[in-house]
Parts: C-alpha cells; structure tokens; sequence
C-alpha cells in the first residue's frame, strides 16, 4: 500500500550560531523550555497532524538527538501503523559522503524514502519553536494541484534576509523566490516547510545530479528549479507564534515567550500536546530561603537562592544567596552560592561556582554544555 506522506526532519545542521550550546549536540537536541528539546516541538507537530512516518535525517554530533528519539514511543511512534527511523550518513561504492545540503540529504535517502513509498513529502526543520497543521497544508496543496507547497509566515522587514523570501501573485502562485537575500523584495518568508509530490522531487533531484547541476539546498537550487522549468508552486500562509531559534538571542527570547506565554504558543492546550521524553527525577524541593517568582521549575530542582522570570530545566540546583533573573538554566546545571545570572543561557551540566557573576546585560550571556566557572567547593 501506498503511504500518503511521509515527514523528513532535517536534523544535521550544525548550529554553530548557537556557539558553545551545540559544542557537543546538534541544534535540534537543544534543550527547550525547561522540559523539552527543540524537536519535540516538530515530532509532536507531526504525530498531532496524523503523520506517522518519519524519517529523521542526523549527521553532526546526533548521540544525544538519537538517545532522545529512541523508538519514539514518547511521541506514541513505536505504535503498528507509525515509525520514526534515524538516518545517518553511510559510506555507498562511492565512498562516504557528508550531506552537502537540504536537498542532498533528502537526494542521499531516496532508497529509505522508496521503501516506504509516498505519495507526498513534507520535508521540515528540526529547529523550529511552532505548533503547526501539517494536514490542512496537505488539503491546500491538493486544492492548488501543487507539485511544490512551501509554508509562509510574513516576519519584520529588519530580519527578511535571514529567510528565503518570495512574491506571490493573487493566487498564492509563487513567483519569485531568493535565498537569504542582502536586499529582501519582501517580507514572505520561507518557514522551511515544504510539501513535494515525491514523485516529481525524486526526478528533480536526480536530474540535477546525474546532470552535473546539483540539487544541493531547498532554498538555493531546488525552489528556484521548480518556478524556473514552470512547476505549480504555491505558498501555504501561516499565521501563528513560529521562531527559528538557530541564534542565542531568539533561543534566549522564544524562551522568554515561553514563559510569559506571549505569542500564541499555548503550551497548555490539551488540543495540540507537546511531547517529549523526560528523565525520571525526584520532586523538586524549594528552601525556606528561596523566592520563586514568573519561572518555570522542572523535576528534580533544588532551589534555595532568588529566582525571577528563569526556567530551571530538570535537575538544576540554586544555592543559596544566589539570584538568577531572566535567564535559561538547562538541565542538570549547578549554580553554587551568592551567584549573580542575568540574561543568560546556562549549558547543561553547566557548574557555576560561589559568587561568580554572569551578566548579560549588553549581549546575552552563555555558558556552554558542562563548562565549569569559577571554582566549585565542596559547599556548593
Ligand atoms: P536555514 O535554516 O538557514 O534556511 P539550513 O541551514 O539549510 O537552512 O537548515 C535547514 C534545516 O536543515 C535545519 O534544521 C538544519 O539543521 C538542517 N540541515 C542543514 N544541512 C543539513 C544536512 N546537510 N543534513 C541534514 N540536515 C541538514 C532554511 C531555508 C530558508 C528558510 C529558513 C527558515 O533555506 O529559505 O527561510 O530555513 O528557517
Ligand atoms: P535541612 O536544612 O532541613 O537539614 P536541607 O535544606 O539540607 O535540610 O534539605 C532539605 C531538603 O532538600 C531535603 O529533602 C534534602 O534531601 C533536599 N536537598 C538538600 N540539598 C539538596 C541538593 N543539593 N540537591 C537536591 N536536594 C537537596
């Protein structure tokens, strides 16, 4: 039987504009919002959207993204009609190849995706904060008799080049469409999502390998082909909270939003779950010392300082005398006595020692995955 669609999450960039965060895991393994890593946010959106196959494509640093994901059961993927596979570089007769973009990566699996055998295919970003219908984009696509749907979401003229952008005439025809250009035409941007007749996309990508122009990103090579050679291409406009977090400032500030939930994200709709797979820890425990106030505090957290519009991921402690405001503590992060963090982003296992002072005031402060300041004492 033929599946309908088939989801491919593109989880190996790198992510090095999150600096010391992704040193030892890739972008989508970030932890979120104190109970989450950013994937989640994508695998939920799927399985709530009934699509139930996806393949999750890894290449940088993919330890901790594979132990998350496991057999998916946390996302109920482990189910008869479900599946999550992990799909990594392998050496072929050509030798071992990295993939050299978005499109190679998906050029790379085509036996994976024959085996299953789509009908469509909806490629997505594994780093993306956002609650999505991936089935009503599949209705529009079919409406339009689409060969290509990119999803659209306008964003500030200031942030357009960091987007494909793209002109569309009245019938949402895409008309136009530029990668990241230094002088946006518009302020319709890209989101990254894309639903492809997989037949046609299999064609396209082999074509332009085989003839020496090679499909190598989504943006760059493949979208611009399709409204080149007169393929149907067609926006799905979107309108709810969305943010690529791929920097430290709109990782810092999504999860600021997350807490003052501002923007539409709505953690707490039981409509649309966000799963995710969490350790097992003990409750947290809050002093007589501590003050807690706007934050959000997961299993497992000790907190005996002053802690003031933060998220304390699972099983962070606060000494004692410390203040910590504004900021992202991820799990598992020690912070010793008399600390002072503001607008900072604490690694996981992050130690702070007593009374260093992280101070993000001018720019955001980050302290990387199990860096150490300071000296830690036997009292912390
Ligand atoms: P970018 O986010 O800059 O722009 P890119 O860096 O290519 O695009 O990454 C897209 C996704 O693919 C990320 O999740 C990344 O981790 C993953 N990825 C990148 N290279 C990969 C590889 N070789 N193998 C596997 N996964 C890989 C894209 C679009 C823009 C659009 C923005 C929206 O190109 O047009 O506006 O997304 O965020
Ligand atoms: P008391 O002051 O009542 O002797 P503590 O303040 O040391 O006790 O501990 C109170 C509670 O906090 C206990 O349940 C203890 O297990 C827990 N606790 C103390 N220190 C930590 C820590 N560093 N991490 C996690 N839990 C702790």
């Amino acid at each position: 039987m033929k599946n309908e669609m088939l989801a491919m999450i593109l989880a190996g960039g790198q992510g090095s504009r999150l600096k010391k965060l992704t040193q030892n895991i890739a972008k989508p393994a970030v932890p979120f919002g104190g109970r989450y890593r950013i994937i989640d946010f994508t695998l939920s959106n799927c399985v709530n959207s009934g699509v139930r196959n996806i393949g999750v494509i890894t290449q940088y640093q993919p330890l901790v993204l594979n132990n998350h994901i496991g057999n998916g059961a946390s996302w109920g993927l482990d189910r008869l009609d479900s599946g999550v596979t992990i799909l990594q570089p392998y050496s072929s007769k050509e030798g071992s190849k990295w993939f050299e973009g978005t499109a190679h990566a998906i050029y790379q699996n085509i036996d994976y995706i024959d085996s299953i055998n789509p009908e469509y295919l909806l490629v997505l970003s594994g780093d993306h904060i956002y609650k999505m219908d991936y089935e009503d984009m599949l209705r529009v696509h079919k409406e339009k008799n689409a060969a290509l749907t990119v999803a659209v979401i306008d964003v500030p003229w200031d942030e357009a080049s960091r987007f494909g952008i793209m002109n569309t005439d009245e019938n949402n025809r895409i008309i136009e469409f530029e990668e990241k250009p230094t002088e946006p035409k518009s302020n319709h941007a890209s989101m990254g999502i894309y639903i492809f007749n997989w037949s046609r996309l299999r064609e396209v990508l082999i074509n332009g390998f085989t003839k020496n122009v090679p499909m190598v990103d989504f943006g760059k090579n493949v979208i611009p082909a399709y409204i080149q050679s007169g393929d149907n291409v067609f926006a799905y406009n979107f309108s709810g909270y969305w943010k690529d977090v791929g920097t430290i400032d709109s990782l810092w500030e999504a999860n600021m939003e997350f807490i003052d939930d501002k923007g539409g994200l709505n953690i707490r709709d039981k409509s649309w779950r966000i799963y995710s797979k969490n350790p097992i820890a003990p409750p947290q425990f809050i002093t007589q010392t501590a003050t807690v106030n706007d934050s959000m505090v997961v299993d497992g957290c000790f907190v005996a300082g002053k802690v003031e519009h933060s998220i304390l991921a699972a099983n962070v402690q606060v000494k004692e005398g410390s203040t910590i405001k504004d900021s992202v503590i991820m799990p598992g992060a020690s912070i010793g006595k008399n600390v002072k963090i503001s607008r900072a982003i604490i690694g996981e296992n992050a130690v702070i020692g007593a009374n260093a002072e992280i101070d993000g005031t001018k720019e955001i402060a980050v302290v990387g995955n199990s860096e150490v300041i300071g000296v830690k004492t036997d009292e912390d």
